[in-house]
């Protein structure tokens, strides 16, 4: 980064902090990853200097053979690797890429059913003051009281409301996904099912999570979670959903643009196919199976030192720790981690009272870590230092009283900045992170 640093020494700074960062924390915000160097290098080419509106071989400007060949090898390469008629890579990321299909498939004021976002759905599914509530009519569903889908209330709740489209996908759910029972709710009701697998694309390319293929009618998943990607997003019609609606693909294109977006991300879209190819090799498989053992191996071990976890464990990538028996808010614990170099984010829980920004959970994961090569054996560390992180916040819960609170809360950051055994914890961090270098 030579050129960068004589031409803009302030941005070249931030990011050399930031690279250090990324190394000396253990990042487990689940929904984070380490790219590799080639997908970093496709990112940061000239492909960033050119316009393609439009589709391969459908262009509203000249000069784009290259981009189509990047494009296509990217749709083939999806195709190939989902087992799909038709992929689309040109969303600029999930959220842009859940709105597509929305347009495509839907008229304003068609219903659309997915999670409720404080159970763990995605503000695109339905979620207050998104556009996918403002443009359509949201019907969230939640989760049982045991923190489990309950397939059986889902479907009531179809039946009822008679949605358009039914979103199975979510962003904190620590189980398996049965699409095959959802694909029934969707065609009892006549909707459109659509798996939004972002979250979990990763572990179904390395066959560690069935994939929704056979059942849902289109698929979205971002490229930059557990698929390992640049950020971006990609949308995939299914033989049955093409079966269905022969015109999905142009419908999708359509929106896509002139509907949402203007010219693809090219040098994005590079990155995406670069992303791709890994995810196809052996090693993603191996990969794949890590995470979830990994996540296997920290979620036993925080149960034993008596961590209350939704659902009690975890199938997948992720583990949703309810902090209400610690007596601790997931703001404060949040923090606490950070300060002791354990990088994760506060999260509600089923059927929390508690507001978003204090939530009573922490959510984390270990797709990132696993990238870096740690295996089960290091997840006991990981869920030493966590206890003893939690054990400097526990028993000091935030009042619901808002003026209370931000009173409270101010002092408590101030204590948690400056604590010595969170510090000690983050150097312990450190020093152990160091012998695992990041792509
Ligand atoms: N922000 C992502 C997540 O963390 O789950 C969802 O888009």
């Amino acid at each position: 980064m030579q050129n960068l640093k004589k031409t803009d020494s302030e941005i070249y700074n931030l990011i050399k902090q930031e690279e250090q960062r990324q190394k000396d924390v253990l990042e487990m915000i689940p929904s984070e990853n380490y790219t590799s160097q080639a997908v970093m290098e496709a990112l940061g080419t000239v492909l960033t200097n050119k316009y393609s509106e439009g589709f391969p071989k459908k262009r509203y400007y000249q000069g784009n053979a290259v981009a189509d060949s990047v494009e296509m090898l990217a749709q083939e390469r999806a195709q190939k690797l989902f087992g799909v008629p038709y992929a689309n890579v040109q969303p600029y990321s999930g959220s842009p890429a859940n709105a597509a299909i929305y347009f495509a498939l839907l008229k304003p004021g068609d219903k659309i059913m997915g999670m409720s976002l404080s159970f763990g759905g995605h503000l695109t599914h339905g979620a207050k003051l998104n556009m996918s509530s403002t443009f359509y009519k949201a019907i969230p569903y939640t989760l049982g009281k045991d923190g489990l889908l309950d397939y059986d209330a889902i479907e009531k709740q179809a039946v009822k409301e008679k949605p358009q489209i039914i979103v199975a996908g979510f962003t904190a759910y620590p189980r398996k996904i049965d699409f095959k029972r959802f694909a029934q709710i969707a065609e009892k009701v006549g909707a459109y099912l659509l798996a939004d697998i972002s979250h979990i694309t990763g572990l179904v390319v390395a066959g560690e999570h069935e994939s929704p293929v056979k059942y849902a009618d289109v698929v979205m998943t971002t490229t930059h979670k557990t698929l390992r990607g640049p950020r971006g997003a990609m949308i995939m019609v299914t033989d049955k959903g093409l079966k269905r609606n022969p015109d999905m693909p142009l419908d999708i294109e359509r929106a896509i643009i002139p509907g949402l977006q203007g010219g693809p991300h090219d040098n994005q879209t590079a990155a995406i196919a670069v992303c791709l190819l890994e995810a196809s090799m052996p090693s993603f498989k191996k990969y794949g199976a890590q995470i979830v053992k990994n996540t296997k191996a920290l979620a036993s071990e925080l149960t034993r030192l008596g961590f209350d976890l939704v659902s009690g464990g975890s199938d997948n990538h992720l583990i949703l720790i309810d902090l209400r028996s610690k007596k601790v808010n997931g703001a404060p614990a949040a923090l606490a981690l950070e300060m002791a170099g354990i990088v994760l984010n506060k999260n509600g829980v089923p059927f929390d009272t508690n507001p978003p920004f204090y939530p009573s959970g922490i959510r984390l994961g270990t797709p990132a870590i696993t990238t870096r090569g740690m295996k089960e054996k290091d997840m006991k560390k990981v869920a030493d230092w966590m206890a003893r992180a939690i054990d400097e916040v526990a028993g000091e819960d935030l009042p619901s009283d808002k003026e209370k609170r931000r009173e409270i809360w101010k002092k408590m950051k101030k204590e948690i900045i400056a604590n010595k055994k969170l510090k000690l914890i983050a150097k312990e961090v450190k020093m152990f992170c160091s012998k695992f270098p990041v792509p």
